[in-house]
C-alpha cells in the first residue's frame, strides 16, 4: 500500500511562531493530514523544532544562556502550543538529537564520497569589536534586491532571496550594532549544486506536475535558469553539528544542511524501526508544506542532497508553498512587530476559530490580507451565522419533535445528488491540495441545509403534522435530511475545526475520530442532549485585542 509522509517546515526554536508561520506550514499540513487519516491512508505527519542556526545562538548569547538549553526550553513550549491548536502530528521532534546527527553524517559522508562536497574560500564579515566571524543572523544590512533594511547574511526575510553577506548594503554587527566590519578569507565546505543541476532540473520538471504550488514551480525553474552554484554548508559558529572532517574543527554544519535531514531524523526519533517503512518504502509520497521563503531549500538544495547522497530516500512528491499572510500590507512574520503570535492568539480566541479563519485566508495562490474586518466576516458570517445556526436549528427542531416521531436520518431524494456532489468536490479538492476550496464545500453543505430549512419551513409542517399525514411525512423527510446534513458537516469539518466536529458528533454518540466511511452509515441522534451553540460571534472587543496583540 502507498505510504505518505506529510511534513511541515520545522519552526525555529528561538521564538513563538506567528499566525503567519502557522498558516504557512503546520496548519495546512495538519488539515491535509487529518483528511488523509479520515480516508484511512497509511500516512505519517512529521514536524519538529529546528534548533540550530545563528538566530538561536544570538538570542542565547544575549540572554546569557546555552543555545541547547534555550532551544530545548522553547521546543517544549512549541510542542505544547501545537497541542493546544489540536495538531495531529505523528511525532513532533527536534533536530539536535543523536538520531538526526547520525543521519546528517550519513548524508555528509555519502555526498563527500560521491564528489558533491568541495572546499570554498570566501570573504566573510568579521566584527572588529566582538572579534568573530559574523555568519547569517550575526550580520544585518539592506537587501540589494528589495531594499528591506533588516536582511540577514544568509537570507532576506522580506523578499525571500538567499544572500551572500558581501551583498548586504551597509552591513552591521547584530551583537554590538557597530559598522566596524572587515572581510576575512574563510575556508568552508560547499554542496556542489552545479554538478547536480541537470538531475535537479529533471526532478522539478517531472514532479512539479503533482499539485505543486505555482510559486514553488516558478521559483524553482527560475533558479535553474540562473544556473545553480555551489552553496556553503558550513559556518564558523559555535552552535550546530561539528563538521566531521579534519581541518574543519572550528566549523559547524549550516542549519539548513541538518534541518531538512531532520524530517528523517525526527521520524527515527519517533520510531527507530518503523521510520524505514516510510522513508525507505518502495511506494512513498513525500508531501511537504512550507512558506514561500523556504522554496529554494526544499525544491533545489534538499533534492540535491537527496540525489547526490543516493541513500535511497524519496524526493519530494509535492511542494506546497504558501504565499504570505499580510497584516495591513506587512508580512506576518517574526521579524515585524505586527501580527499575532500563536500564544497571544490563544488568549483571544479558541483554536477552532483561528484554524477555520486562517484556512479561509490561507494564502494558497496569492498574498492574503488579514484584518479584523475579515475576521468578523468569517467568524460571525460563516462560522456562527451559517454553520453554527444551521446545526443549532436542525438539532433543536429534531429534538423538539422527537417525542412524536422516529426519524430516519437520511437525505431525501430531491437533495441527495446535490449533497453528494458537494462531498465529491470536497474530496477532489483535498486530493489536489486545494484546502480553501475543500473548506468551502463544508460551508456549501451547511448552506444547503439552511436553504432547505428556509424553503420547507419545518415549524409550519410541525403545526400541521398532528392532523395531516402528508405534512407529518414531509416533516419526517425534512428533519431526517437536515439532521443527516448536520452529521456530515460534523465529519467533514474535522480537519478545519476539530473542536466543533467533536461537539457536533457528540449528538450522534460518536466519540472517536471521524472517518470518511462514516458518511455512508446511518447515524443515531441522541435527542436527550441539550443543544448548545457550536460557535459564537466575536465580541466587539476583538478589534482591540488584535491591535494590542
Ligand atoms: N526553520 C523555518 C523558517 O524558515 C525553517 C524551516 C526549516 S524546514 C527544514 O522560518
Ligand atoms: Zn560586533
Amino acid at each position: 500500500m502507498e505510504k505518505i509522509i506529510v511534513t511541515a517546515a520545522l519552526p525555529y526554536s528561538y521564538s513563538i511562531p506567528h499566525l503567519g508561520n502557522f498558516v504557512g506550514s503546520v496548519l495546512p499540513a495538519d488539515v491535509y493530514y487529518k483528511y488523509l487519516r479520515m480516508k484511512g491512508a497509511d500516512a505519517i505527519f512529521i514536524c519538529g523544532s529546528d534548533q540550530h542556526g545563528t538566530s538561536g545562538e544570538l538570542k542565547a548569547m544575549k540572554e546569557g544562556k546555552d543555545p541547547e538549553e534555550l532551544s530545548n526550553e522553547m521546543h517544549a513550549k512549541l510542542k505544547k502550543l501545537f497541542d493546544s491548536y489540536e495538531c495531529s502530528f505523528t511525532f513532533y521532534g527536534k533536530t539536535h538529537t543523536p538520531e538526526n546527527r547520525d543521519t546528517v553524517y550519513e548524508f555528509f559522508n555519502s555526498l563527500n564520497k560521491n564528489g558533491y562536497i568541495g572546499e570554498t574560500e570566501s570573504e566573510m564579515p568579521y566584527c572588529n569589536v566582538d572579534n568573530m566571524i559574523l555568519a547569517d543572523s550575526f550580520i544585518e544590512g539592506t537587501c540589494p534586491f528589495c531594499s528591506y533594511t533588516k536582511a540577514k547574511g544568509n537570507q532576506c526575510e522580506n523578499c525571500g532571496r538567499l544572500l551572500d553577506p558581501a551583498q548586504l548594503v551597509e552591513p552591521r554587527c547584530t551583537i554590538c550594532h557597530k559598522y566596524d566590519i572587515t572581510f576575512k578569507k574563510v575556508k568552508n565546505l560547499a554542496l556542489l549544486l552545479d554538478k547536480l543541476q541537470d538531475e535537479i532540473e529533471r526532478f522539478i520538471k517531472e514532479r512539479s506536475k503533482n499539485h505543486w504550488s505555482k510559486s514553488a514551480k516558478n521559483k524553482a525553474l527560475s533558479y535553474i535558469k540562473e544556473g545553480l552554484k555551489p552553496r556553503d554548508i558550513t559556518r564558523k559558529t559555535r552552535w550546530g553539528f561539528p563538521v566531521p572532517l579534519k581541518g574543519f574543527e572550528d566549523t559547524k554544519l549550516y542549519v539548513w544542511f541538518d534541518a531538512p535531514i531532520g524530517y528523517i531524523g525526527i521520524t527515527k526519533e519517533w520510531d527507530n524501526n518503523r521510520w524505514r517503512e516510510y522513508w525507505l518504502g518502495k511506494d512513498t509520497k513525500l508531501i511537504q508544506f512550507m512558506g514561500k521563503d523556504n522554496i529554494e531549500f526544499h525544491a533545489l538544495v534538499w533534492p540535491g542532497m537527496l540525489i547526490g547522497s543516493a541513500l535511497g530516500f524519496p524526493l519530494p512528491y509535492t511542494i506546497k508553498a504558501s504565499e504570505y499572510l499580510l497584516d495591513h500590507g506587512l508580512k506576518f512574520s517574526k521579524s515585524s512587530a505586527t501580527g499575532l503570535d500563536m500564544q497571544a492568539a490563544l488568549g483571544i480566541l479558541e483554536p477552532d476559530y483561528w484554524r477555520f479563519a486562517l484556512i479561509s485566508l490561507y494564502p494558497e495562490t496569492a498574498d492574503t490580507e488579514f484584518s479584523t474586518e475579515t475576521m468578523f466576516s468569517i467568524v460571525n458570517g460563516v462560522m456562527n451565522d451559517n454553520i453554527g445556526n444551521f446545526v443549532n436549528r436542525a438539532l433543536s427542531m429534531a429534538k423538539r419533535d422527537a417525542p412524536r416521531r422516529q426519524l430516519r436520518i437520511a437525505i431525501e431524494d430531491g437533495y441527495r445528488k446535490e449533497a453528494e456532489n458537494i462531498i465529491k468536490e470536497y474530496i477532489s479538492n483535498f486530493e489536489s491540495l486545494n484546502l480553501r476550496e475543500a473548506m468551502r464545500c463544508v460551508v456549501a453543505l451547511s448552506t444547503l441545509g439552511n436553504s432547505i430549512i428556509g424553503n420547507k419551513q419545518p415549524w409550519l409542517l410541525s403545526k400541521k403534522a398532528g392532523s395531516d399525514a402528508d405534512a407529518a411525512e414531509e416533516l419526517n423527510r425534512v428533519l431526517g435530511t437536515v439532521v443527516c446534513l448536520v452529521y456530515k458537516v460534523g465529519i467533514l469539518i474535522w480537519p478545519f475545526a476539530p473542536g466543533a466536529s467533536g461537539k457536533i458528533l457528540s449528538y450522534f454518540k460518536v466519540n472517536s475520530e471521524p472517518r470518511m466511511d462514516m458518511l455512508d452509515q446511518e447515524p443515531k441522534l441522541d435527542t436527550s442532549k441539550e443543544v448548545k451553540p457550536i460557535f459564537t460571534k466575536l465580541p466587539e472587543s476583538f478589534a482591540e485585542h488584535i491591535t494590542k496583540g
